[in-house]
């Protein structure tokens, strides 16, 4: 019989390519050598690093999947869900930028871009010269994103666009919008446009005072009659499947990245439990205790062999979204759970930022919400086994 590996109890590092495993590798020591020291001090003056987009893009790690002709990695998905893992091990924040960038920006541009497009923003997006955001989400339109108001007018020569978005992650520094409208000129379909910084009309002011994700900026998109050429329109697509067919990626790199922080959230307990003594021994040698770690092993275990699953069938096409609204749910959820109980297995420590799990457990609040929330990803299910929808 083999031996066990407490912190890989189901060999998940064996069933990757080397390839993969050397692209972790490198994903691992750049955000412990370069992200963790600074995440600290970046969560708690909630203050965005711009500098850390070039510093991905040097390492290879935006755009992980997207064609290496226009500076991507020519990555599979599980490559893409390792990186995740490895970056929001750090920081739930870092790796919202880094999956807006690639699965929410350089994606559509690409899928759905022509030519012209992807030859102009591909390239400088992968080196993180450029840093994109994605608008979808409104004031009065977040799980229902159908109900949007933000609407493109024809004009001679191209579009008008008027609304206004929220929660968008890096768009107070953002060069390049990808914007999702209702436009007139397609009967009223939702079509996605790409704006770059400095148009007039187009301001995107920070959102003050989160206190979760707060080493990521989020903004708003304020449209104010902002007059585009026809060549901003993403010409291959149109209807919600345009946003969506983002979201797929971007749900399922998160459900890798909730693992990487549920992980750093159980590796803390159980190095606190060990160091740490009351009634003459250590927390880790109580009962309680050990069932919280075995708990936090066990769901890490499954959430991460779900994942890997449904990276596997991406890489062949042959991936469902409700596959993906099952991993995105649950591990968010299960991954929220665990930094909760490693917050309280830390004692009044865990509510320090010196101990990371507060940070974790603030941190996936959001994550746990946003790309659809634990209860919409429920109803995506439960519609798909019932064939009744109850969203309304
Ligand atoms: P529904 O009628 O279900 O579908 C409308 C059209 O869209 C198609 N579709 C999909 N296509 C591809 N992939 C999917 N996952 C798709 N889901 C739906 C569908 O086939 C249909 O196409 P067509 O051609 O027939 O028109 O739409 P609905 O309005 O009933 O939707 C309901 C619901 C709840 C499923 C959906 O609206 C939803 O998922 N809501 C959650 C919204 C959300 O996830 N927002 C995310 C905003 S972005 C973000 O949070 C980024 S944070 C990133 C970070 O910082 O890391
Ligand atoms: P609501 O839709 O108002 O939901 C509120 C509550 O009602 C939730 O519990 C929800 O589950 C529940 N609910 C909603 N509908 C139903 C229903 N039919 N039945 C039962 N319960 C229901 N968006 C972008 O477009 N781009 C981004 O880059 C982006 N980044 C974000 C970054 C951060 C930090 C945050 C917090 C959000 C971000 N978002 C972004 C927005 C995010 O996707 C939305 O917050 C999310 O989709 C939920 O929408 P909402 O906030 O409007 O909540």
């Amino acid at each position: 019989l083999t031996s066990f590996d407490w912190a890989d109890p189901l060999r998940l590092d064996d069933q990757l390519t080397e390839d993969e495993r050397m692209i972790a590798m490198s994903a691992k020591a750049y955000a412990q050598d370069k992200l963790q020291p600074r995440v600290t001090s970046a969560y708690a003056n909630e203050v965005c690093d711009p500098e850390i987009f070039r510093e991905m893009g040097e390492m290879g790690l935006l755009g992980t999947t997207i064609p290496e002709e226009y500076g991507g990695l020519g990555g599979g998905y599980v490559a893409y869900g390792l990186v995740a893992r490895e970056v929001e091990r750090v920081d739930s924040g870092y790796r919202s930028m880094m999956s807006v960038q690639s699965s929410l920006v350089m994606y559509p541009v690409y899928a759905y871009g022509s030519e012209e497009q992807r030859q102009k923003y591909l390239p400088k997006l992968a080196s993180g010269e450029y840093i994109g955001c994605f608008g979808l989400t409104e004031p009065d339109a977040g799980s229902d994103p159908a109900g949007m108001k933000t609407r493109a007018e024809k004009t001679a020569n191209g579009y008008k666009l008027t609304g206004s978005k929220m929660w968008i992650s890096n768009a107070p520094i953002a060069d390049v919008f990808v914007v999702w409208a209702k436009s007139e000129a397609h009967g009223g379909k939702i079509r996605g446009f790409i704006l770059e910084k400095g148009l007039e009309g187009l301001t995107a002011p920070k959102i003050e005072n989160k206190m979760s994700l707060r080493a990521s900026i989020t903004g708003e998109i304020v449209l104010d009659g902002v007059e585009v050429g026809d060549d901003a329109l993403l010409p291959h697509v149109q209807g919600l499947k345009g946003p969506f067919g983002c979201l797929n990626r971007a749900r399922y790199g998160i459900s890798w990245g909730a693992m990487g922080a549920a992980e750093a959230c159980w590796h803390s307990a159980r190095q606190y439990g060990l160091d740490r003594h009351q009634f003459n021994r250590p927390l880790a040698q109580t009962q309680l205790f050990q069932l919280k770690l075995a708990n936090m092993q066990t769901e890490i275990a499954l959430g991460l062999q779900a994942s890997l699953q449904v990276g596997r069938l991406m890489d062949q096409a042959k991936a469902a979204p409700e596959m993906i609204s099952i991993i995105k749910r649950n591990n968010c959820g299960k991954a929220l759970d665990i930094a909760r109980h490693a917050r309280d297995m830390h004692g009044g420590n865990g509510i320090s930022l010196e101990f990371d799990v507060i940070r974790h457990m603030m941190n996936l609040e959001t994550v746990n919400t946003y790309e659809g929330t634990h209860d919409v990803h429920a109803l995506i299910l439960g519609r798909a086994q019932t064939g009744l929808q109850a969203f309304f």
